[in-house]
């Protein structure tokens, strides 16, 4: 008889984050989807639902990239509730279950409170947890990437 050692598998949640209230010139880039089965050859295909996706965030169902496309308010809602699929272009078969993640948005001092005289200036905190990595790599999921914050380009990333 065959175990019956069916490994859960629980979902993992992890994160991208954006900066409220930032834009550029163009979608910025927030951060990547990418399947374990991805062979590179366009079968894959990237599907965002669930808030905010295909208005605020679209994905590329190509490479995996996920844009956010206009400013975001904190004050407004502080996080997006997401779920990644991968399926394949061909069949329509899902490659990976799905993935729920959060998109949350970080905290400016947008409203600062007015008390104080002297010049103040609001300035976008470190950057450095974005470009962390936030994905890790998982046998058989799909993997969330953190962008590189602010990168032109991200057509330099070596697979
Ligand atoms: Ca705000
Ligand atoms: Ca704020």
């Amino acid at each position: 008889m065959p175990s019956q050692s069916r490994s859960r598998r629980s979902w993992i949640w992890n994160q991208f984050f954006v900066i409220e209230e930032y834009s550029g010139p163009e979608p910025v880039l927030i951060g990547r989807l990418h399947s374990s089965v991805d062979r590179g050859d366009g079968r894959t295909k990237y599907i965002l639902k669930g808030e905010g996706a295909g208005s605020v965030f679209v994905i590329d169902s190509r490479t995996g990239n996920i844009h956010v496309t206009k400013p975001l308010d904190r004050e407004e809602k502080d996080q997006y509730r997401l779920i990644a699929t991968a399926t394949d272009r061909q069949t329509g078969r899902a490659l990976e279950p799905s993935s729920q993640f959060i998109i949350r948005v970080q905290d400016i001092n947008d409203n600062p409170p007015v008390f104080q005289g002297g010049p103040y200036s609001a300035t976008v905190p470190e950057m450095a947890n974005i470009g962390t990595a936030l994905g890790h790599t998982h046998a058989n999921a799909l993997l969330l990437l953190s962008a590189v914050f602010g990168k032109k380009d991200g057509g330099s990333h070596a697979l």
